[in-house]
């Protein structure tokens, strides 16, 4: 499975360079924004927005990944619905063609006939990228094309992504919020068991050239099969003595907020943006947990990064019933039958993001 980690890790470089032509020229950003209706709309935000970018990029991954693995091609799925309604009213299919002028002049007509935008966008969605490093060491596992779907988050944390806050990062330390919190989430699943094999994380505004402008990026990796397991990230030490520390979302309940500071103290209760980050943080070994008491996420903020944490000796549990019934992992194969739209593959028991079983006992024996 080397080959589609590959393949995984050169989409999802040219994904983030789409996502940075899009910010990059702010008419063509401005155009792309268009709000979300009917049964797609995230309960969490009262305005939720829903970006050309967004479609545009997870159509060029179910593109590019159908292209090399025709076998997986109706098992990969993603957030965004690929029709897209123009200035007009008229509903449009954004697919991604075989030429470059082709896929432009689809996407003049969802933008209004803007040629200098539809090209531009097309161009990104057509271009190889250069720097993508596809030397990661993927171990040999012996998954089968035939037994994977895949779930896609185009870009996770939208609203940091279209407040585009810029944030000079330091090492070791968590920044909540910014343009760095935007990531592009691609996670691998067992179609039979719904459990999470692969994952690859895309983070692309890591760093700015201060005398060019222009962003760089950064990628991460896992695979988690079988026994076998390999991670671009190694694991964090772990400090001797050291209490818990947790990240929530700002808009967690009271009670939790309460309960986790009572457990970890003040200082090692931190709060972030965007459902992705947070997990990536408990993969860097910036907080020790994630925890989140709502369905307010769904298989495609967590799938990639969840196979990142098992291959850690972690994972992210389903927090209702892990509370309930004792410790249940998060699968990503079954939609929940009775809601409607997205909500069919939505979180509902909310999450528990670890890398060390101990911590997960210790916030369940909490709360
Ligand atoms: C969102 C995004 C939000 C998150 C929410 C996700 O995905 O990651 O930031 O809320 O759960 O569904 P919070 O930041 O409060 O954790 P998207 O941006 O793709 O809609
Ligand atoms: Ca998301
Ligand atoms: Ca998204």
């Amino acid at each position: 499975m080397a080959d589609l980690l590959r393949l995984l890790l050169q989409v999802a470089e040219k994904a983030a360079n789409v996502a940075r032509v899009c910010r990059q020229e702010a008419p063509l950003f401005q155009l792309l924004v268009q709000e979300k209706t009917g049964d797609d709309k995230n309960k969490k935000f009262v305005q939720d927005f829903k970006t050309l970018a967004d479609v545009v990029i997870q159509e060029m991954i179910r593109h590019d990944v159908g292209a090399q693995f025709p076998e997986m091609l109706g098992f990969i799925h993603g957030e965004e619905s690929n029709k897209f309604e123009n200035g007009h009213g008229e509903s449009v299919t954004v697919t991604v063609c075989s030429t470059e002028g082709e896929t432009a002049a689809l996407l003049a007509s969802v933008l209004d006939n803007n040629h200098t935008a539809a090209s531009l966008l097309a161009r990104a969605i057509h271009r190889d990228p250069v720097t993508i490093d596809a030397h990661a060491d993927a171990p040999a596992v012996p998954l089968n094309p035939s037994d994977l779907g895949i779930w896609i988050d185009p870009i996770d944390a939208t609203s940091q992504y279209i407040e585009g806050r810029e944030e000079v990062l330091e090492e070791g330390h968590l920044c909540p919020s910014g343009l760095h919190c935007a990531l592009v989430l691609i996670g691998v699943y067992l179609r039979s068991s719904g459990e999470p094999v692969m994952g690859v994380i895309n983070q692309p505004f890591y760093s700015k050239d201060p005398a060019s402008g222009s962003w760089s990026g950064r990628h991460f990796w896992g695979v988690s099969y079988g026994g076998v397991n390999a991670c671009s990230e190694s694991r964090p030490k772990d400090v001797p003595g050291a209490g818990p520390s947790a990240v929530l979302s700002s808009s967690e309940k009271q009670v939790v907020k309460e309960a986790l500071a009572a457990l970890c103290g003040p200082d090692k209760l931190m709060y972030a943006s965007g459902a992705g980050f947070k997990i990536l943080c408990v993969i860097q070994g910036l907080a020790d947990v994630y925890v989140l008491s709502e369905g307010s996420t769904f298989k495609w903020d967590s799938c990639a990064p969840h196979a990142l944490l098992r291959a850690l000796g972690g994972g992210v549990a389903d927090l209702a019933q892990s509370l309930q019934e004792g410790q249940a992992e998060l699968t990503y194969h079954q939609p929940c039958e009775e809601r409607r739209g997205a909500e069919r593959w939505a979180n509902h028991g909310g999450l528990l993001a670890y890398r060390d079983q101990a911590r997960l006992h210790a916030v369940v024996r909490t709360l």
